[in-house]
C-alpha cells in the first residue's frame, strides 16, 4: 500500500538539493525541485493501428538501434522498436485477431513478450521464443482481454534487464464496447495521455549504457534521471479539464509511489487487466515494475501541478526513487469534461472456494556469497530458473490458489504470463479497492504472503512453457523465474 510521505526527504527535495545530488553528473543538466520548470515537452508515442489484411489486425514492429537525444546536444545510443527508443503504442480490440510481424534488426538476439495477454504459449514471447538477427516472427492471437492498458518488452533470457533499459518496450492499449460507452477521457495525446515511466543512469557523455554493479544486481538497476515517454524533465500542456494517464511502470527496478505535489485526488479507473468496478480516489499510488494504472486527474482548479514519486523509508526503502516526474501546464482556458462515471466495469466477485488446489512460491534473495559474485542466487523454492526445466504443469479451466511468500528484505513484484488474476489477499488482509480488480502483477513486501486466484482459460500446450517471474529484471535474469505449461 502507498506510504506517507516522509516528511525530511520531501523538505530536502524542496530545496533543490536533493536532485542535484542524485541526478546532476558532469556536463549534465539538473532540472527540476526548485519548482515547476520541466524543459521539454512530454513525447507522445506515435500510435500504431496496424492494418487490416483479412480479417486480421497485422503490425509491422522492427527492433533497431538507435541515437536519442535526452540531453540537448548530447547522443545517447539507444534501442528501440520503429524508433530510435522505446516502440508505438499499438492499438487493438477485444475480439478481433492480430499477427505482430517482428523483425530484429539488432546484432543480437532478442524476444518480444506481450506481457498481460492470455495467448497460445507459441506467440507469448518469453525466452523461448527468440528471435534471431535477421529474422522476422509472427505470433497471432485472438485479442481476449477487456479494455486495458498492457504492454510489451524484451524477455530473452539472462538479457531482460539490458535489452529493456536500452528501450526495447512499449505500450499497448485494448479496446472494448464497455469502455466506449464510458465517458472517461479518450482522446488519445490530448486527454488520454499513455505514459511509460523509467528511470536512467546517465554518464558524463550522455550515453546510459547498461552496467550493473553487484549492488545494481542485488538492488535492481536504477536511474539518476526519470524519463517519460522517452523524454527527460517532461511537461504537458493541458487543454481539458480531467486528464487520463495510462500509467505503465516500465523500469527495471523502481517502485513509484506517485502522488501529486499538492497532494490533489485522483481517481483510479483501472489497473493490469482493465477497468475497477467503481472509481476510487487516492492521493497516492504504488506502481512497481511491470504494473499499470489508468487514473483521471482533475484539472479544473485551474492550479498547475507536478506528478511525483516520493521515496520510500526502511529495509528496501531505496526501491522507491525521490523523482519530480511530469508538470502539467495549464491552458488560460479548458475544454469542459463529463463527471468520471460512477460505476465502471462488472467484475465477479473471486470465489476462493473454487480452487481446486494451492501451490507456494517461496521468493528468495542471495546472500552476499558465491551465488551473488556469479550473477545469480535469486531463487522461487529454492531453485534458479531452467529453461530446461517446468516447474508446474496446470490444468486449462481449474481455477487454483497461489500462495507467493517474500522471505527477504526487498519488495518484488510477481508476474504470471497468460491470464489475469485477482487478489484474494496480501498478509492475510484483503486486497485494497485498488488491487481489487484484475491483475497479472502482484506486488509482495518483505516478509508478505499473497494469496491469488488464477486460472488459465483458453490455451494449452504440453511443450511450451510459460513464465512466472519477479518483474525486477534483475532478480528475473538472476533467477528469480520458473516455467509451467497449460494442459
Ligand atoms: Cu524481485
Amino acid at each position: 500500500m502507498p506510504r506517507m510521505p516522509n516528511p525530511t526527504r520531501r523538505t530536502f527535495l524542496r530545496s533543490g538539493a536533493a536532485l542535484c545530488a542524485l541526478g546532476s553528473l558532469g556536463g549534465l543538466p539538473a532540472f527540476g525541485a526548485a519548482g515547476f520548470n520541466h524543459k521539454n515537452r512530454l513525447a507522445i508515442p506515435p500510435l500504431d493501428l496496424g492494418e487490416i489484411k483479412d480479417g486480421t489486425r497485422e503490425f509491422g514492429l522492427q527492433l533497431q538501434h538507435g541515437i536519442s537525444e535526452f540531453f540537448a546536444g548530447y547522443e545517447t545510443p539507444t534501442k528501440g522498436i520503429n524508433g530510435a527508443y522505446l516502440g508505438p503504442v499499438l492499438r487493438m480490440r477485444h475480439g478481433e485477431t492480430v499477427r505482430l510481424n517482428v523483425t530484429n534488426n539488432l546484432d543480437h538476439d532478442s524476444t518480444l513478450h506481450w506481457h498481460g495477454f492470455n495467448l497460445p504459449a507459441s506467440a507469448d514471447g518469453g525466452p523461448h521464443q527468440v528471435i534471431r538477427p535477421g529474422d522476422t516472427w509472427s505470433p497471432s492471437f485472438e485479442i481476449r482481454e477487456r479494455a486495458a492498458t498492457m504492454w510489451f518488452h524484451s524477455h530473452l533470457m539472462g538479457q531482460t534487464a539490458a535489452q529493456v533499459w536500452a528501450g526495447l518496450a512499449g505500450m499497448v492499449i485494448i479496446d472494448d464496447d464497455t469502455a466506449d460507452a464510458l465517458d472517461l477521457p479518450s482522446e488519445y495525446g490530448v486527454d488520454d495521455i499513455p505514459l511509460v515511466l523509467q528511470d536512467r543512469r546517465f554518464s558524463r557523455d550522455g550515453s546510459m549504457a547498461y552496467k550493473s554493479s553487484m549492488h545494481d544486481r542485488m538492488a535492481g538497476m536504477q536511474g539518476n534521471y526519470p524519463v517519460l515517454n522517452g523524454t527527460i524533465s517532461p511537461y504537458l500542456e493541458v487543454s481539458h479539464e480531467k486528464v487520463r494517464l495510462r500509467l505503465l511502470n516500465g523500469a527495471n527496478a523502481s517502485i513509484y509511489n506517485l502522488t501529486f505535489r499538492d497532494e490533489r485526488t485522483f481517481q483510479l479507473v483501472g489497473t493490469d487487466g482493465g477497468l475497477l468496478t467503481a472509481p476510487v480516489e487516492l492521493t497516492q499510488l504504488r506502481l512497481a515494475p511491470g504494473e499499470r494504472a489508468e487514473i483521471v486527474v482533475d484539472f479544473s482548479d485551474g492550479a498547475p501541478a507536478l506528478l511525483e514519486s516520493i521515496g520510500g523509508r526502511g529495509m528496501g526503502g531505496e526501491q522507491s526513487p525521490t523523482f519530480d516526474l511530469l508538470e502539467f501546464r495549464l491552458k488560460a482556458q479548458l475544454a469542459p469534461s463529463p463527471q468520471v462515471p460512477e460505476k465502471l466495469a462488472d467484475l465477479p466477485v473471486p470465489d476462493a472456494d473454487s480452487a481446486m488446489r494451492t501451490r507456494r512460491f517461496l521468493l528468495e534473495m542471495p546472500g552476499m556469497g558465491m551465488g551473488m559474485m556469479m550473477g545469480g542466487g535469486f531463487t522461487i523454492n529454492g531453485e534458479e530458473m531452467d529453461m530446461a526445466r517446468i516447474d508446474h504443469v496446470v490444468k486449462r479451466g481449474e481455477a487454483e490458489i497461489w500462495e507467493i511468500e517474500n522471505a527477504g528484505p526487498m519488495a518484488h513484484p510477481f508476474h504470471v504470463h497468460n491470464t489475469q488474476f485477482r487478489i484474494l489477499d496480501k498478509a492475510g488482509r484483503p486486497p485494497a479497492p485498488a488491487e481489487a480488480g484484475l491483475k497479472d502483477t502482484v506486488l509482495v513486501e518483505p516478509g508478505e504472503v499473497a494469496r491469488i486466484l488464477i486460472r488459465f482459460d483458453h490455451y494449452t500446450d504440453p511443450d511450451r512453457p510459460y513464465m512466472y517471474h519477479c518483474h525486477i529484471l534483475e532478480h528475473e535474469d538472476a533467477g528469480m523465474m520458473g516455467q509451467f505449461t497449460v494442459v
